[in-house]
């Protein structure tokens, strides 16, 4: 086990004519096209980093893994690999049928031949394999088994036709084979491997440089670059971070590969699953942490695990993993002696300096310095350009309320002093112009305002994701969809909603376009706050009324809304 093994392990690929003429076949059987989390699943089967499967799981494996962390045949494998379909899909399907399997161009990367067919426990699988709370979606995995994943799931062996087509870092993907190939060319007898799915820093380098020189071994950086947790730093800015740290390695011993893994955040399961995987590549060793792969915050705000050890787990299992644990040891800064040190071998009086995930967030929000002692330049200005501060970003400002409100003058006059402030490209989405411009085939009936809501939810959040200020103005009568808006604005910045809450009586009383009147009369009908609903907002950001203030007076509330929140920086 301390021993690499160098042996090719068995990959699922067919040769090339049997791939054309599988490909050919393929046009005629049923097609599923795989989600984002089913191909990266597919890529490791087909390349033997999930060695020994030899396709998605069958019922018989499925219920052994989610029950005794075992296959049928009695080897360990913790995590299911399971293709789940909806049941529309699988209504035409039996245990006998070829199905290709595609990605989300289209392409066809495998065929499978189903040999089973059933309806999984959801909740037993969330409970038994992803711990506690199963029916809480804060964790991701239980989030894709209630809110993604089909209903059906189909086993069977997979016939690899082509590998998933990746456009990016194409010199640092390397399948289980070539690092085999590599390590024996290099003569690496021994290989220690780190798993992240953050960024480096200091401290991680301390660490990883000390387990391989302890180890006498050489060193892999082998961080996952196919789904992590959601809200973690995007892949291509974290391995442009790597890449700036391999500089701080002995070149001749230490390298970096990227693994296009689906993690799934199961904690002890989860470190098990990554030590078989990274056997698979070649590894013999691997550095576990006691919360290796932790799923974070419970939708109470509490810990989904609690304290929880996953080194236990993995020790217990270490010989059939086939990989020797190596201790995640928790490295501080002691600013007396300037260097880094395991925080169990510190003696009391010295003073040791750290910075937390959360502190250097907002460092990185703030645009506050981050000391030489905790990352590398290089790291820090990465990490700058991907999160610049607050008053650089994009953000959405959402004015919501009843037609004649106010919205649109006021929308139109803080556009005016936004580009008077410059810096930053606005854009206006007012009510009435986007529905002639984006929504024209579009009424007023509930489902038709939820899909112009949603349009405008969607340019107003690539605006905002990159670095423009999208003004909306319409009414969103609806909090749900008012809330999934902003769902999808937050993912790239800063969403702040205005509610415009000028009575109806007033509204009504201007009359500006003379449609309450009609309304009135019954002439337009789902007219809102006559005859259709507005549901208030109950925590807006800032709330205005135009009965008694004037728009520029308003206008300038929303300014100083913004200054508050720092997104923008008033002369
Ligand atoms: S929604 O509910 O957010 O999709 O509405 P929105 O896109 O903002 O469009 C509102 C403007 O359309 C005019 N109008 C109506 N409003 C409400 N209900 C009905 N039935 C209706 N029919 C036409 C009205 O002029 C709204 O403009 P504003 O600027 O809000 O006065």
């Amino acid at each position: 086990m301390t021993e690499a093994n160098h042996t090719p392990i068995p990959e699922l690929y067919v040769s090339p004519e049997a791939a054309a003429a599988l490909k050919d076949e393929a046009g005629n059987m049923p097609s599923w096209d795989l989600t984002q989390r089913q191909t990266c699943d597919l890529e490791l089967l087909m390349n033997g980093g999930f060695n020994p499967l030899n396709g998605f799981m069958s019922e018989a494996d499925y219920n052994g893994v989610v029950n005794e962390m075992r296959l049928a045949d009695g080897t360990l494998w913790p995590m299911p690999i399971t293709l789940d379909v909806s049941e529309k899909f699988a209504e035409g399907i039996e245990p006998g049928t070829d199905i290709a399997l595609r990605d989300q161009e289209g392409v066809i990367l495998a065929v499978m031949s189903v040999t089973d067919k059933w309806v999984p426990n959801k909740k037993l699988e969330a409970e038994k394999v992803f711990g506690a709370g199963a029916d809480d979606v804060a964790h991701p995995a239980i989030n894709y088994l209630h809110n993604t994943a089909g209903n059906v799931y189909l086993g069977g062996p997979v016939k690899g036709l082509q590998t998933p087509t990746h456009y990016d870092f194409r010199g640092r993907r390397n399948t289980p084979n070539e690092l085999r190939a590599m390590f024996k060319k290099l003569g690496w007898r021994k290989v220690v491997v780190f798993q992240t799915r953050n960024p480096l820093h200091r401290a991680h380098q301390e660490l990883t440089f000390r387990a391989a020189r302890e180890a006498q071994a050489n060193l892999m950086i082998h961080p996952v670059v196919g789904m992590t947790k959601p809200g973690d730093v995007d892949h291509f800015t974290r391995v442009r971070c790597y890449e700036a740290v391999l500089d701080k390695y002995p070149q001749a011993t230490t390298t970096l590969s990227l693994l296009n893994l689906a993690m799934r955040m199961a904690g002890p399961r989860e470190a098990v699953w990554h030590g078989i995987i990274r056997r698979n590549h070649g590894a013999t060793h691997f550095i576990v942490g006691r919360d290796h792969a932790g799923p974070g915050k419970n939708s109470q705000g509490v810990d989904f695990y609690g304290p929880y050890d996953a080194q236990e787990l993995f020790r217990k299992h270490e010989d059939e993993i086939g990989v020797k644990m190596v201790d995640f040891k928790h490295m501080v800064y002691v600013q007396e002696r300037a260097q880094y040190e395991p925080a169990d071998e510190i003696e009391e009086g010295v003073t040791v300096l750290n910075i937390s995930g959360t502190e250097l967030r907002r460092r990185l929000r703030e645009g506050l310095e981050i000391p030489e002692w905790f990352s590398f330049p290089e790291v820090v200005r990465e990490l700058r350009r991907n999160s610049p501060p607050r008053a650089q970003q994009g953000f959405t400002v959402f004015f919501t309320g009843l037609s004649g409100s106010g919205k649109s003058t006021i929308a139109n006059a803080l556009m005016v002093k936004l580009m008077e402030m410059g810096g930053r490209p606005v854009s206006l989405l007012d009510g009435d112009v986007v529905r002639k411009h984006l929504s024209s085939e579009l009424g007023f009936s509930k489902e038709h305002r939820d899909i112009n809501i949603k349009r405008i939810g969607y340019v107003a959040s690539e605006i905002t994701k990159n670095g423009g200020i999208a003004i909306c103005a319409p009414i969103a009568p609806y909090t749900a969809t008012r809330r999934a808006v902003r769902e999808m604005v937050e993912a790239g910045g800063a969403f702040v909603e205005i509610h415009v809450a000028t009575p109806i009586e007033e509204c009504e009383r201007r009359d500006r376009k003379g449609l309450y009147k009609l309304a009135r009369d019954g002439k337009i009908k789902e007219f809102t706050g006559i005859s259709d609903p507005y549901e208030e907002p109950q925590a807006p950001e800032l709330r205005v009324d135009t009965t008694a203030i004037d728009v520029d007076n308003a206008a300038h509330q929303v300014l100083l809304k913004l200054e508050q929140m720092g997104l923008i920086g008033l002369r």
